[in-house]
């Protein structure tokens, strides 16, 4: 992979590990920050023979990310800040819809970007002392990187407007309570929860996960019957892997299934 000025990259065993390495400002998300995020998505989608699952974190004990760049924002322009917003909405949307399934693990202050990056993230996993909240409103602006649509689709408009118009920040324990987020561990158990759980799903059919990530993302965006037949047709595309022959035939010869994600011969 590529040397990156705010982000240290470690891969082992399927998984990559992501740190946001801006510790001096808690994570924020600065225009270089984001550029960067952008490439090193690019290049882990890419490398689905590699990595089958990513963990992204924040560097220091405090932070996820906390945030846009207020003090670059604070001098923007409207043309600087709509060229800002397609950028930070275009680095969560890859990572949506990366191939591999993204864990965010949230070791502190998620908030504004922060908690809007983790909400892009596939599942959620939050140290003890992580914290959440929306401040936006209480800047002059209103969350810009999808935060209104991804908070109101997790946990519901109710919850999402209380959290949007308040600015209140709300603890993990909280934050699990409604959904924000799948799991609270100590900090201390953080990264090795995140990355076990990033093992288990490296241990499954990546074609399978790749397909079943497209599933629920794209079919949450449309009507029922839609979903379904959306689901029906990745279903089939299931049967032109070499992953079903595997998983199924272990299971038939009572063996043990070993993934490769490869496509099957066409006939
Ligand atoms: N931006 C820039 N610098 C930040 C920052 C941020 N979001 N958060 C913290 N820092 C910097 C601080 O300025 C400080 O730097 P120095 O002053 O030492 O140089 C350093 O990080 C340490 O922070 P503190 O000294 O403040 O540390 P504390 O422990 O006292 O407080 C805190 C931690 C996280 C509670 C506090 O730093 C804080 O309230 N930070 C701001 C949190 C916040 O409001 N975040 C939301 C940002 S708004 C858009 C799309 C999306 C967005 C905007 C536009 N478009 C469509 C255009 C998203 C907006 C947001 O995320």
């Amino acid at each position: 992979m590529k040397e990156y000025k705010y982000f240290l990259i470690d891969i082992a065993d399927y998984v990559a590990t992501v740190t946001i390495n801006n510790p001096k400002a808690l994570n924020a998300l600065s225009s270089p920050v984001v550029e960067e995020m952008i490439s090193v998505i690019e290049e882990l989608s890419a490398m689905t023979d590699e990595v089958r699952c990513v963990v992204i974190t924040g560097a220091g004990e405090k932070s996820f990310v906390a945030g846009a760049d207020i003090k670059e924002m604070y001098e923007m322009d409207p043309a600087q800040g709509k060229a800002y917003g397609i950028l930070g909405s275009k680095a969560f949307q890859m990572i949506e819809n990366m191939p591999q399934p993204v864990i965010a693990a949230v070791n502190g202050f998620a908030l504004g970007g922060g908690c809007e990056l983790a909400m892009a993230c596939d599942i959620r996993i939050a140290a003890d002392t992580a914290s959440f909240a929306q401040p936006e409103c209480g800047l002059g602006i209103i969350p810009g990187f999808a935060g209104t649509q991804r908070m109101a689709r997790l946990c519901g408009k109710g919850f999402a407007k209380m959290m949007i118009y308040t600015c209140n920040r709300i603890k993990a324990d909280e934050a699990l309570a409604v959904g924000l987020v799948q799991k609270v561990v100590p900090l201390e158990e953080l990264l090795p929860t995140a990355k076990k759980m990033a093992s288990k799903i490296a241990s499954n059919s990546p074609n399978a996960v790749k397909l079943a990530k497209s599933a629920i993302n794209q079919g949450y965006e449309m009507d029922f019957v839609s979903g379904n037949l959306y689901e029906s047709n990745l279903f089939g595309l299931c049967f032109a892997n070499s992953d079903q022959v595997e998983g199924m035939g272990a299971f038939v010869n009572k063996g043990k299934a070993t993934f490769t994600g490869k496509p099957l011969p066409k006939k």
